[in-house]
């Protein structure tokens, strides 16, 4: 599928600031596929996708992820972290794609997972890091990540963490997960 096509899809889906979101995301996915040698056009179909779901409703997330026997642990975290899952299977289902990296990597793109693809990380923080993007903390991970991916990736699961942690947010085990493996793997 061609950049223009997808774009025109997921406007629909989304509202005016969300749609200037996901160009920064698609645009900082594409620098660092060149950068890291991942598939351009994987990273980029990915990064417009990766937030299709985020306007669906909590009743239509919950259904799904009940009837398409997803992790159910999601259900007993926060809402936020639903459309990352349910928009793989929106994208696939909806969209027509089946390129099983690029669902992954829209799939994944909230929590993160063990083991990480390239392009799993690519879209986890061109998210994180894409020029509209302004938090204590983002500029020290759009440094790290032109030097080294899976440094700007711990850092920006650690700023996650302690962010959700002083709002007294419960944090997915997935996030978690995803720290202990990088940080493991960086030691
Ligand atoms: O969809 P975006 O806003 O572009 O970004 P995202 O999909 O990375 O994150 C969406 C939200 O999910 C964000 O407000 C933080 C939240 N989140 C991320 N990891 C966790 C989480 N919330 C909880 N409760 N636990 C997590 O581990
Ligand atoms: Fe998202
Ligand atoms: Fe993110
Ligand atoms: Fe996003």
């Amino acid at each position: 599928m061609k950049r223009e096509e997808a774009l025109a899809i997921v406007r629909k889906q989304l509202k005016e600031q969300r749609y200037i979101h996901t160009l920064g995301v698609m645009e900082t996915a594409v620098e660092l596929a060149t950068l890291y040698g991942a598939d351009v056009q994987q990273a980029e179909l990915a990064a417009i996708f990766h937030d299709y779901a985020k306007f669906r409703s909590k009743e239509e997330m919950k259904r799904i992820i009940i009837e398409q026997q997803m992790p159910q642990d999601l259900l007993m975290y926060s809402p936020e972290l639903w459309h990352a899952p349910v928009g793989a299977y929106l994208v696939q289902t909806e969209v027509g794609i089946q390129d099983e990296h690029i669902l992954n990597a829209i799939r994944y793109h909230t929590s993160g997972r063990p083991n990480m693809t390239l392009l799993e990380k690519i879209v986890y923080i061109a998210d994180y890091i894409e020029p509209n993007r302004s938090f204590p903390g983002v500029d020290d991970v759009r440094a790290l990540a032109k030097e080294h991916i899976d440094r700007a990736l711990l850092r920006a699961l650690q700023n996650t963490i302690q962010f959700l942690m002083e709002k007294n947010e419960p944090i997915y085990p997935d996030t978690f997960h995803t720290y202990n493996d990088i940080a493991k793997k960086l030691k």
